[in-house]
């Protein structure tokens, strides 16, 4: 059984298996809680991250977390908002669902999400919770290694968003992941 939390949190500070960062898809560092997650993890952590190649927008690549207290980073690039018809929802979804399938091939238990593409990237915050909490929920209730799942938020906003959908009731678009 995994449970989901909503939190208000700087993500660096979270002593989980793993954070995942909204990245760019150079995986070389940035603003947002990209810069906050390389401030803190150091050098090591961008060092890492040369050798991966970059990442394409809904990929997921793990590293270590360097001087995190987390003991890894999945990064991965969420799409920029371009009005919705771009295949915005997709990309989104792939992001969540592809961090999750890193956290379960390393057979981690617990994953801190920040809110992805809502900064920079101009994704709609109440519509890119909606498919944080759908993807999410279809991924684990298919059964996972995952007992702790944290949505970690950075505004009052925000957390309400994801208070009122993980304790609404069930959404019925909910589905089984693919694999
Ligand atoms: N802890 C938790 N959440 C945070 C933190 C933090 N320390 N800092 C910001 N947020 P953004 P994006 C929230 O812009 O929209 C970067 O330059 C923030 O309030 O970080 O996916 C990358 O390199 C917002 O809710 O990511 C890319 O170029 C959420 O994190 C681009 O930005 C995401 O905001 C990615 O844009």
């Amino acid at each position: 059984m995994t449970s989901l939390h909503a939190l208000i949190a700087d993500i660096t500070t979270l002593k989980v298996d793993a954070i995942v960062n909204a990245a760019n898809s150079s995986l070389l560092g940035g603003g947002g809680v990209d810069g906050a997650i390389h401030r803190a993890a150091g050098p090591g952590l961008l060092a890492e991250c040369r050798l991966l190649g970059g990442c394409r927008t809904g990929s997921a690549k793990l590293t270590g977390g360097h001087d995190l207290p987390a003991r890894h980073v999945i990064h991965t690039v969420g799409p920029v908002w371009q009005g919705g018809r771009h295949g915005e929802a997709e990309l989104l979804a792939a992001c969540y669902r592809n961090s999750l399938e890193q956290a379960e091939a390393h057979r981690l238990h617990s994953i801190a999400f920040p809110c992805i593409s809502t900064g920079v990237y101009g994704y709609p915050a109440d519509e890119a919770a909606v498919i944080a909490v759908r993807t999410v929920r279809g991924f684990v209730d298919a059964g996972c290694t995952l007992t702790d799942v944290l949505f970690c938020c950075f505004s009052e906003t925000n957390l309400a968003l994801y208070q009122a959908l993980l304790n609404g009731p069930p959404d019925p678009a909910a589905n089984e992941r693919s694999r």
